[in-house]
């Protein structure tokens, strides 16, 4: 075994974590592997994703072995499903955080940004008694207009398995808080909230106006310049100004 194999090993208690070197997509693999029972936090971690996916039939890139991609497996459901979405991108800014020194700001729903550009992005796959979150985060390389934690720790190589062990357990602190707390949480960390946004809904349609706050079902409430609230769940937000 080689010393890159040995740091996929040991995980915070209670998380089992299957790591391969190529895949299609990790969000394919654990839906799957969901499907015939796998445990709650049940974890695949890839080296290299030939099918990566985004949102709304997007691609996910990566090169080769540089960043984090993973899919949580949660079951036993005791909270809304956009809940462990939330939870997975509060402990992805914490993990960047204590492995990078930079504090990521968390864009509504779940994109993770730095300096305007997005750092890592999250899918969720809902399955009948199961939600699969799966993760991407930039660690030692990004695509052009994105960024990496690499580009602002000089000269570091970031260990892929080092930044998915602190996720693993700030995951595991952050499913401790309630419903509530969670919530709360989630709110006060989007940097959405008070900001001029636009969105780009998937009928085409563009929204601009001011992000007042995210309800508890997930959505983001927009009030537009005529004072109308409009409730957002899906589609793309752009912060035009924060406040
Ligand atoms: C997302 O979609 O941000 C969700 C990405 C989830 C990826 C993880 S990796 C592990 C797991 N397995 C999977 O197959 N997926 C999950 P969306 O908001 O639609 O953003 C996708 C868009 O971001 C693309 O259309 C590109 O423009 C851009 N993009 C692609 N790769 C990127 C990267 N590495 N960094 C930043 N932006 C990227």
């Amino acid at each position: 075994m080689t010393s890159a194999d040995a740091n996929w090993l040991n995980w915070p208690n209670g998380w089992w974590v299957e790591h391969v070197a190529e895949t299609t997509s990790t969000n394919i693999d654990l839906y799957d592997l969901a499907q015939q029972g796998a445990p709650t936090h049940s974890v695949i971690a890839a080296d290299f994703q030939t099918a990566g996916r985004g949102r709304l039939d997007r691609t996910w890139v990566a090169a080769r072995g540089a960043n984090l991609l993973v899919s949580l497996l949660f079951r036993d459901l005791t909270r809304p499903q956009h809940h462990y979405t939330q939870i997975v991108g509060l402990a992805a800014v914490r993990a960047c955080q204590q492995l990078a020194g930079v504090l990521p700001e968390l864009k509504w729903p779940n994109d993770l940004l730095i300096n305007g550009r997005k750092l890592s992005g999250l899918l969720a796959a809902v399955g009948p008694d199961f939600v699969v979150v799966g993760i991407g985060i930039n660690m030692n390389w990004a695509p052009d207009d994105a960024i990496s934690l690499s580009e602002l720790v000089a000269g570091a190589y970031l260990q892929p398995a080092d930044l998915l062990r602190l996720l693993l357990s700030n995951i595991d602190e952050f499913e401790q808080l309630s419903i509530d707390d969670l919530h709360g949480l989630y709110s006060a960390s989007l940097s959405t909230i008070g900001a001029t946004v636009r969105v780009d809904r998937t009928d085409r349609t563009v929204l601009v106006g001011r992000a007042a706050s995210v309800n508890r079902d997930g959505r983001l409430a927009v009030v537009d310049d005529s004072g109308v609230t409009h409730l957002i769940d899906t589609g793309d937000i752009v912060h035009l100004r924060t406040t």
